[in-house]
């Protein structure tokens, strides 16, 4: 696979946004600054980052409880997210959504969802409708491996394949779901070979290594604007941190810190700076300024995010409805 200098330099950059702005968003939690619950995604930016490097604008994906780095990738802006999690009126949803419910139909965010599995059928509905209009755009499905176990993958599978709609579902398999692990609530361990079952294509990936989450999208990608159907890829991962922020005291109760490390040793943003530096795509000192420019970036939406007004007791039912 041959990608541009600045294809993966901008890769780079997007898994490293993900990462700081989540570091940010731990360190204003633990302060109450961020109102509801935050899970956070460290660890697990390769995924993201790597399929969404695939798809256009007016493309569409749908998101999980787990869904920050999914927005930022898909071009969500820091600002307006930081107001979000905030629960600020210049938020994605004017503060209404927080942190799990992130939407934005001119990125073509669908929606993060606090409901385990149900961004799979919106990805359904939302592929049909682009049939039904003969569309080119791809719609892709981040869920989980605890959402592979919930009654709407079958289905959404199901009708993906039997209507060829345009979907790529992504299963983000970082082996948990809040403490059940998924090799004692699976009977398979490879969620991907249930690609069989709906008679559709399918393949698992190391979900720390960007290139190759990349590829197998890209393919999916071309797969589903060719009419061919869907894909299920599954992402193997893990998240660093606990199921949300807070549970902390809890983690070494179902899986270990030896554990934890090991995974951390494994760190996808790591890998791919390795990567970049080896093959003299770029040199250090740019990374460097990278960095320094997302943190700048980060500062100034956290800023933007405490001087923006918090929504008026009176609008409580505003924007919470569609309105038709
Ligand atoms: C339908 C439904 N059942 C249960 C829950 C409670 N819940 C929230 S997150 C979660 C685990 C999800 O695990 P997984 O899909 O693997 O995603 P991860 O948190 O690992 O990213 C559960 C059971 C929920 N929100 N919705
Ligand atoms: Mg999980």
């Amino acid at each position: 696979m041959n990608l541009e200098p600045e294809k993966m330099i901008g890769m780079y950059q997007t898994m490293l946004r993900i990462r700081r702005f989540e570091e940010r968003v731990m360190d204003m939690y633990a302060r109450q600054l961020i109102p509801g619950l935050a899970h956070l995604y460290i660890g697990e930016e390769a995924v993201a980052t790597g399929v969404c490097a695939n798809l256009k604008t007016d493309d569409y994906i749908t998101s999980t409880h787990r869904g920050h780095g999914h927005c930022i990738a898909k071009g969500g802006e820091l600002k307006i997210m930081m107001a979000e999690l905030f629960g600020k009126t210049t938020g994605y949803c004017h503060g209404k959504g927080g942190s799990m419910h992130i939407a934005n139909i001119n990125l073509g965010i669908l929606g993060a969802n606090g409901i385990v599995a149900a961004g799979m059928p919106i990805a359904g509905g939302a592929a049909l409708a682009i049939k039904m209009r003969k569309g080119n755009q791809v719609v892709v499905s981040f869920f989980g491996d605890g959402a592979a176990n919930q009654g709407t993958f079958h289905e959404s599978l199901n009708m993906a394949a039997v209507w060829k709609l345009p979907v790529v579902f992504v299963c983000e398999n970082n082996q948990y779901a809040i403490s059940v692990a998924a090799r004692r609530v699976g009977s398979i361990h490879d969620y991907y070979l249930r690609k069989a079952a709906y008679g559709i294509e399918g393949c698992k990936v190391d979900g720390n290594d960007i290139l190759s989450v990349y590829e197998a999208t890209r393919e999916a990608v071309q797969r589903a604007r060719e009419g061919k159907g869907p894909t299920l890829i599954e992402c193997k991962t893990y998240r660093w941190r606990g199921h949300y922020e807070g549970e902390a005291d809890r983690t070494y109760t179902y899986r270990s810190k030896e554990e934890i490390e090991e995974w951390m040793k494994k760190c996808p943003i790591d890998r791919f700076k390795k990567f970049l530096l080896e093959k003299k795509v770029t040199k250090e000192a740019n990374l460097q300024k990278i960095d320094e420019q997302i943190q700048a970036e980060i500062e100034e939406a956290i800023e933007f995010a405490k001087n923006s007004p918090d929504p008026e007791p009176e609008d409580a039912l505003k924007d919470v409805y569609c309105e038709s």
